[in-house]
């Protein structure tokens, strides 16, 4: 290895120890956001980096980063009530632009059901499956068979202009469940009419979103799905981006989406 190259991979290193240390210093003030649980703090970085010893290759966050936001993950059936950060408008949530993708990350899961996880850029009318049994032999409620590897990710890819994004979980979709529960209370079926199914917080540049996967709310722990999302952003456009929007047409879906915001 030349000296350049071990220069640039030195810099890098140092650039990536420092985003995680930014990160860890963020979730430090802010560590109320869910109460710390005990289970899959157990999980050690020999455990996590075990699970891509045969798949190196795969898109994963390093165990720091996964374990920053694992501490935040609710406790198992306690209710989501005391919340000690403003919450993410996710009727806003869009890809940030540029050339970045939209990146997800599996954190980890609470929940007895094998739940899959679908995203959609149309307001929810077509859904486009990222992962399709979401459980894993490590997470809160583990599962031997389970196929997922925490911090394990998916790439969305880039899209084109401002382009809104919803997540949805398809609850026990891995053993046959239909039902699709999401952000937008007038989507969600049933019980669920009028009740939304995710909730969301900004840590620098990601978004963690926890789901709850019973309809009706069950028991509203909001942690049967977890994942951390790169990529994407909650702010409202600038101006100049907003002439750009009508250009291309798609205010028309802004305006569908803030009228699913008032009901
Ligand atoms: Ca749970
Ligand atoms: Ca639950």
């Amino acid at each position: 290895m030349n000296a350049q190259i071990s220069n640039n991979i030195s810099s890098l290193k140092t650039i990536s120890r420092q985003c995680t240390l930014g990160l860890m210093a963020l979730v430090a003030t802010t560590a109320s956001v869910f109460t710390a649980q005990d289970a899959s703090a157990q999980v050690t970085q020999t455990n996590y980096d075990a699970q891509y010893n045969a798949s190196s290759d795969l898109l994963r966050l390093d165990f720091d980063t996964w374990n920053m936001f694992n501490t935040v993950v609710n406790t198992e059936r306690q209710q989501l009530t005391t919340l000690n950060r403003p919450q993410a408008d996710l009727s806003k949530l869009r890809w940030s632009g540029g050339v970045q993708d939209a990146e997800v990350f599996f954190i980890n899961e609470g929940a007895g059901y094998r739940n899959q996880l679908f995203y959609s850029v149309d307001g929810g009318t077509n859904k486009n499956m990222i992962f399709g049994d979401i459980s894993s032999p490590l997470s809160i409620l583990p599962n031997s068979s389970g196929p997922m590897k925490l911090g394990q990710g998916a790439s969305l890819g880039n899209f084109t202009g401002n382009t809104f994004i919803d997540f949805f979980v398809k609850s026990n979709g891995a053993n046959g469940g239909q039902n699709f529960l999401g952000f937008d209370p007038a989507q969600n079926p049933g019980s669920s009419r009028g009740l939304s199914h995710v909730i969301g917080y900004t840590f620098g540049d990601y978004l963690l979103l926890g789901f709850e996967d019973i309809i009706g709310g069950g028991d509203l722990d909001f942690n049967d799905v977890v994942f951390a999302v790169k990529g994407v952003t909650t702010s409202v456009p600038e101006p100049s981006l907003m002439i750009g929007l009508i250009a291309t047409g798609a205010m028309v879906m802004l305006r569908k989406r803030h009228q699913n915001s008032e009901v």
